[in-house]
């Protein structure tokens, strides 16, 4: 920022600041920040979230201050995301986690291919991040659908939406991929009811957020073998703890929430540039509606 933004005063907030005792701001730049950075403040124009999630911000509710809170436009993610995605999807469908347990057994054995005119990759969230998750897919020629809470149009992609779409969405996918924002409407949505309706064999992909995923229910249907596995990047409680069940299960892969890790020089261009428009009486993009929850 201090290249960026030359004229602007940079300060740190530290933990034990409170409104009373810290620094004005006009503009706050945070990740999941304590509550007590942000509450009451008058003082700030707008609130830059240094990533996609905004809930960590959101559950403050109305202890935040009334200003635009704004949210990384892609800023190098979706290019990661879609680099994640891709492998997980092509790991299963190439069977590698089977030739890799062959490997290790010096077993040399080829495995039927799996059918991929029924092996359709179902988003779940058609965001800039869905979006380009699903325009990498594209190139391999999986069938793709997409589901969002209002209908989309995305070119090559089956689009469903709401909750009347849900069901259809989900009985017709074979691997399940979640990019979806946190809210009260989608946080547990993938339970045993919905995870039950995707097609036998199933694969969950997760790299939103722990919440929108009951864990037990999905290991029990692994372990029924409705759900043949999942590589999931996020979790309830993180770090996952050591005595999770998830690390004893096989089918799971797991990874430590980097599927998309924020590029800070992508970023802080990207917020200077709009702190920069906000400063010339100018509109910006990825500002959140708050009451939609992204
Ligand atoms: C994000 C994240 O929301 O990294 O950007 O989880």
């Amino acid at each position: 920022f201090a290249e960026i933004l030359p004229e602007a005063q940079l300060h740190f907030w530290k933990e034990g600041e409170t409104l009373a005792n810290s620094e004005p701001a006009d503009y706050a730049v945070v990740w999941r920040p304590p509550m007590a950075m942000l509450q009451g403040r008058t003082d700030v124009r707008a609130v830059f979230n240094l990533g996609a999630g905004v809930d960590a911000l959101l559950k403050f509710g109305d202890a935040l201050p009334q200003v635009p809170i704004v949210r990384l436009d892609d800023a190098g993610m979706g290019v990661q995301m879609a680099e994640f995605a891709a492998h997980a999807v092509l790991r299963y469908y190439r069977r590698f986690d089977d030739y890799e347990e062959q490997a290790r057994n010096a077993q040399w054995q080829v495995l039927k291919p799996y059918d991929k005119e029924n092996f359709s990759v179902g988003i779940l969230g058609l965001g800039v991040l869905g979006r380009r998750i699903a325009q990498a897919l594209q190139h391999f020629d999986f069938p793709i659908r997409g589901w969002s809470h209002t209908m989309k149009d995305v070119p090559g992609v089956t689009c469903f939406a709401g909750k009347d779409g849900l069901e259809e969405f989900l009985r017709g996918t074979r691997v399940l991929i979640c990019v979806l924002p946190l809210t009260s409407e989608t946080s547990n949505m993938l339970g045993r009811t919905n995870l039950s309706k995707l097609m036998e064999g199933a694969y969950l992909i997760n790299v939103a957020r722990g919440a929108h995923l009951a864990e037990p229910d999905l290991l029990a249907l692994i372990k029924s073998g409705h759900i043949a596995g999942a590589t999931l990047d996020v979790f309830r409680n993180e770090p996952l703890p050591k005595q999770h069940p998830f690390w004893h299960e096989p089918r799971i892969r797991i990874t430590p929430h980097i599927a998309a890790l924020t590029l800070y020089n992508e970023s802080i261009r990207q917020i200077a540039s709009k702190i920069d428009a906000l400063e010339r009486g100018q509109p910006i993009h990825g500002v959140v509606d708050r009451a939609r929850g992204y």
